[in-house]
């Protein structure tokens, strides 16, 4: 593994474990974080021996956003030319499954990581919010997109031009995050799906996640020729032929991504 500054990177099993590692400005996302956790992501996407992969914070907070005291003085151009937030893209198109282990603050551009992975396990003391209003900006990377596919508009337009908070149980209630653990079991709790995911078939673990994604990103019709080109894809792979013959023979599968 690279030597990080700002995140810790370690494996468990086929886990990929990520901890945001700037507890003094509550993890504020500044540059250096935000370029490190996509270089170990992606070097975590690569590594055969990992199948999934979480981000976590500590108890406290997972996130507090960008970091202000970064970008209190850049221009337009700065923004532009720092490719900050196009690193956003980079964690999106990760393959394997991410899931935001969430305990504490996750606001702003924290939150908006939290949103960009595919699952979130939040712990009963997580709270959520987009309060770029208050420092007379917007989101900037995919909370005004995201977050309204997710709760709608309604809501939305609450969260991020009133900065209206959601509590762990609220974020559950509007579909923003998997499940709702107490604080000592949170992370825990991630690692177990993390495990469960990376204990699957990989080529069609991959392909499930591009599927449900493409689901946010394109008409319904679309989105069901697309459904049906990778399903019947699979059926090239020689997990396919291993799944129905392990189920016929009534043992397990085991898998080779292949
Ligand atoms: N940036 C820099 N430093 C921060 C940040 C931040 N986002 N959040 C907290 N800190 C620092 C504080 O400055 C303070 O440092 P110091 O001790 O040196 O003064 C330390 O963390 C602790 O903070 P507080 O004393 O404020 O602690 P509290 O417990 O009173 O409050 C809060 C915790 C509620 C998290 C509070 O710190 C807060 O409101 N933070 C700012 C949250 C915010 O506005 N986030 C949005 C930032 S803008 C953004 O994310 C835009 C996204 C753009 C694209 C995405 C790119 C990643």
């Amino acid at each position: 593994m690279d030597a990080y500054e700002t995140i810790l990177v370690e494996t468990r099993g086929r886990v990929g474990l990520v901890r945001l590692n700037r507890p003094r400005a509550f993890n504020a996302l500044n540059s250096q974080l935000m370029r490190e956790l996509t270089n170990a992501l992606t070097a975590l996407d690569a590594d055969p021996a990992v199948g999934a992969i979480v981000i976590t914070g500590n108890e406290r907070v997972f996130a507090a956003g960008a970091d202000i005291r970064e970008m209190s003085t850049a221009t337009p151009v700065d923004m532009l030319v720092s490719g900050y937030i196009d690193l956003f893209d980079r964690i999106r198109s990760v393959t394997k499954p991410i899931i935001a282990a969430v305990s504490g603050w996750a606001l702003g551009g924290g939150f908006e990581l939290a949103m960009t992975c595919d699952m979130i396990i939040a712990s009963e003391s997580a709270k959520f919010g987009q309060p770029e209003i208050n420092l007379g900006i917007i989101p900037g990377a995919g909370g005004t997109q995201r977050l309204t596919r997710t709760v709608g508009k309604y809501l939305a337009m609450e969260m991020v031009l009133n900065d209206r908070r959601l509590s762990a149980e609220e974020a559950a209630r509007w579909g923003l995050v998997n499940r709702v653990v107490p604080v000592e079991r949170y992370l825990d709790e991630a690692l177990t799906l993390a495990e469960q995911l990376a204990a699957r078939a990989p080529l069609a673990l991959r392909i499930a996640k591009e599927a449900v994604n493409k689901a946010l990103e394109t008409s319904l019709t679309e989105g069901l020729a697309y459904e049906r080109r990778v399903f019947f894809l699979l059926f090239a792979t020689e997990d396919q032929k291993e799944g129905m013959q392990a189920f016929l023979e009534k043992r397990e599968p085991a898998w080779r991504g292949q």
